[in-house]
């Protein structure tokens, strides 16, 4: 096994038998819902992995270990805990694991794990990106440079209109992570199906996704690639509320100078009270459904 890797057995498990596993993040339970919805939430994406025919790997760190596959108690807790437990990124992998403590991963560091572990599929809500503002601000997720460099493909609903959309596919084209849209023309945006902007690829099945993947990585082309995979049409909330509900929230981060890690947090949690809970179920749902479709992926690309 890799020093400061430790896969739980059920993972270790499947992937010394070439079973599909998809890995999922811990700051969207630590940072991105309230307790004890996040832990709710954790445990039934895990199921959903799980009937979807796939092993879960929770992932976050620790007592300064990098862990891939978490157990019940270990979710509790880091739910529990809550923002207590820093946010950790590619940049704060060293300093936790050094000093012995735990951290909750990003789509960017769990990325470094699943890749270590040896998973290619992972599930979340939405990635982070190149925030409004960043030409000011050079506030841009570091998500977005692991995606161009780490074998991961990242299952998403696109990403929040807290972030300036146009910017963050220009990013990833520039450093070329092919965005697929999963049975849409267009990135997603989160709580919306729609974000106006157009996609160049539309894969319709898990088969295409895998097939695309396989291909890449079997060119030695480097870095992963994002499923964007829209909340199901009934579940999305109303396209002009939430554009109001983020230009407040964003009012209120700039009035408070919230910046740097934080303010992806506050925003969805600003986000949350402004409109009375509708977008936390929301990102349930769409959690879920990406769960659902990385399980696909995956035993698509153990079965290739
Ligand atoms: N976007 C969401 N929910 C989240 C996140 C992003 O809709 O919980 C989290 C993810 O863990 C993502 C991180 O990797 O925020 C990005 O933070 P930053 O912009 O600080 O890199
Ligand atoms: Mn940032």
């Amino acid at each position: 096994m890799k020093p400061y890797l430790t896969c739980a057995p059920e993972v270790a498990a499947a992937l010394a038998e070439r079973r599909p596993v998809v890995a999922l993040e811990s700051t969207i339970i630590a940072h991105g819902m309230p307790y004890p919805k996040n832990v709710e939430t954790a445990l039934c994406v895990e199921q959903i992995v799980r009937a979807s025919g796939a092993v879960p790997a929770t992932c976050a760190i620790l007592g300064g270990q990098l862990k891939a596959g978490l157990s019940a108690a270990e979710i509790e807790d880091l739910g529990k805990t809550g923002p207590a437990v820093p946010k950790a990124s590619r940049r704060d992998l060293p300093y936790l694991l050094s000093e012995g403590r735990s951290g909750a991963t990003t789509v960017a560091s769990t990325m470094i794990i699943a890749a270590l572990a040896g998973i290619r599929l992972f599930a979340t809500g939405g990635i982070g990106g190149v925030h409004r503002g960043a030409p000011a601000t050079m506030d841009i997720s570091a998500d977005l440079q692991e995606l161009a460099q780490t074998p991961v493909a990242v299952v998403c609903a696109g990403a929040k209109s807290i972030l300036d959309l146009g910017l963050t596919l220009e990013y990833l084209e520039t450093f070329g992570v092919p965005v697929l849209g999963y049975q849409t023309d267009e990135f997603p945006a989160f709580y919306t199906q729609k974000s106006g902007f157009a996609l160049d690829y539309r894969l319709d099945s898990p088969e295409a996704v895998a097939r695309l993947l396989r291909i890449k990585w079997a060119l030695g082309l480097r870095g992963g690639a994002v499923v964007a995979n829209p909340i199901p049409v009934e579940r999305q909330l109303d396209p002009g509320l939430m554009e109001s509900a983020i230009a407040s929230a964003l009012a209120d981060a700039k009035k408070k100078r919230i910046a740097g890690k934080a303010i992806t947090p506050f925003l969805l949690a600003r986000i949350e009270q402004i409109t009375g809970g509708k977008s936390l179920e929301a990102n349930i749902e769409l959690v879920c459904n990406n769960a659902r479709l990385a399980a696909g992926i995956a035993q698509c690309l153990a079965a290739q």
